[in-house]
């Protein structure tokens, strides 16, 4: 069958106004390790916003989703704070500033957990699916899927072509982190692919689990997922993380693994019978056609530890227009000597990838947010592509607007002892109801409603 004509579009998450560093997530090492330190939200929106834009100078297909409404009072007034809003943030501040702090992180900014993205191509009725995720495993991502709903469907509004599910229920026997644990390998990615799901740990099976920090993914909530999608079992492949790899700080599988087209990028100790997972993908890819390719990292040379202080796998593998393959890298991937050293020798190995970029996100990855954290993958055919809001593309005239706004808007400096400032909540409001009208969202917020 031929394949239609179809590309990946990467969707980056805006760094809200309100980024900061409240240690939140436990068996994050970066999150934890710079817990309290003092952040700057208009260094980090503009890091981010560069990187959406040389890439999409480069001739890649650049969306940009908003940031979600920050503090969140609907968590603090839920939670029994009450009064006006800086009554609530006050006594939150005084009494719980652990659920200020957790109402007030721009973590949807790591958009590769907004949602898992099943491209056309691989689901039963043709439309592109989305699942946001429930981020059950903690308080301050929890609260993010609702509001990450209504804004996909705000950008994904054509249901013929797009349908964008609830997220499954936020219990952990269904922990869902979306598609930081999901990879999608095609010959072409208008051709139907094989579906990856890495899971930490299952709920009712037998396999090993983590010791010391928690597994975030449970098998059952990939599996629904891959059943809502309308995904076949001859093109899906669900794989266990080493336990021990999220022990030592590997919390979503794309802190140890990339995929792309018929390219996996990986650790050797990334998954659970790690052999047999490529035979899985190797024989399910052959039966499409497809080859298979995983570029394996030995620890010899790049160790697990190597690994999380970098976020060498935390790349995203791009297919340019000319066929050859990019891996975008952060700074501190150029900062380890031995994983300098690894990406030098690219050049001189024969291997599937063409040439690497690297980028300051600094202030996201002191958070643990490198360049795929960033990015929500989604695969879109030229008709699916014309029916996505057409404001969410990067272009020169958005970022041009888009960089005023950080300017007029964010702050340079936010310590935790700012969130429990009144003054935060008007001006995250007046920044996100003005990008609303930039983006053309419509009133997505529920402040604007
Ligand atoms: O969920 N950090 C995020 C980082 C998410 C990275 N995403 C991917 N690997 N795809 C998390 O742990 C830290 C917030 C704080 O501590 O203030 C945080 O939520």
């Amino acid at each position: 069958m031929q394949a239609s004509k179809a590309f990946e579009a990467n969707f980056d998450g805006l760094v809200g106004p309100t980024h900061n560093y409240a240690g939140l997530s436990f068996g994050n090492v970066a999150s934890r390790s710079n817990e309290k330190s003092v952040a700057n939200p208009k260094a980090a929106a503009k890091q981010g916003l560069r990187k959406m834009k040389q890439l999409a100078d480069l001739g890649f297909q650049q969306g940009v989703l908003p940031p979600l409404e920050r503090p969140s009072i609907k968590l603090l007034r839920a939670v029994g704070f009450s009064g006006d809003d800086a009554s609530v943030i006050a006594r939150a501040a005084r009494e719980a500033p652990e659920l200020l702090a957790a109402a007030s992180s721009a973590s949807a900014m790591w958009t590769a957990n907004a949602a898992t993205v099943s491209p056309s191509a691989d689901t039963e009725d043709g439309r592109v699916h989305f699942t946001p995720a429930n981020l059950a495993a903690k308080l301050h991502r929890a609260i993010e899927h609702g509001e990450t709903r209504r804004t996909l469907c705000a950008i994904f509004a054509d249901e013929a072509r797009f349908r964008v599910h609830h997220a499954l229920p936020g219990t952990p026997a269904l922990g869902d982190e979306g598609a930081a644990n999901h990879t999608r390998f095609a010959r072409e990615y208008g051709a139907k692919g094989v579906e990856f799901f890495v899971y930490g740990r299952s709920e009712y099976g037998q396999g090993p689990q983590p010791q010391r920090y928690p597994a975030r993914q449970t098998l059952e909530a990939s599996r629904a997922v891959a059943r809502l999608h309308g995904l076949s079992a001859e093109a899906t492949v669900f794989a266990q993380q080493s336990p021990d790899v999220i022990d030592a700080g590997v919390f979503h599988n794309d802190v140890i693994a990339v995929g792309n087209r018929t390219t996996l990028f990986c650790h050797e100790r990334a998954f659970v019978d790690q052999h047999k997972v490529y035979d899985e993908l190797r024989a399910k890819l052959g039966a499409q056609g497809t080859p298979f390719d995983a570029l394996e990292v030995p620890d010899s040379e790049v160790s697990v530890a190597d690994a999380v202080s970098s976020y060498l796998f935390n790349s995203q593998l791009l297919s340019s227009a000319d066929g050859r393959q990019l891996l975008v890298v952060p700074q501190e991937c150029r900062e380890n000597p031995r994983v300098a050293a690894y990406l030098d020798s690219l050049a001189s190995r024969k291997t599937p990838i063409d040439e690497v970029l690297v980028f300051d996100l600094r202030e996201s990855m002191k958070n643990g947010g490198g360049p795929a954290c960033l990015r929500l993958r989604v695969v879109l055919d030229d008709a699916e592509r014309a029916a996505v809001n057409p404001r969410a593309w990067m272009n020169d005239a958005l970022f041009t607007q888009l960089d005023a706004w950080i300017d007029k808007h964010y702050r340079d400096r936010l310590a935790p002892a700012d969130l429990a400032d009144p003054k935060l909540l008007a001006e995250s409001r007046a920044a996100l109801d003005e990008l609303t009208t930039i983006l053309g969202l419509g009133a997505v917020y529920d402040f604007q409603r």
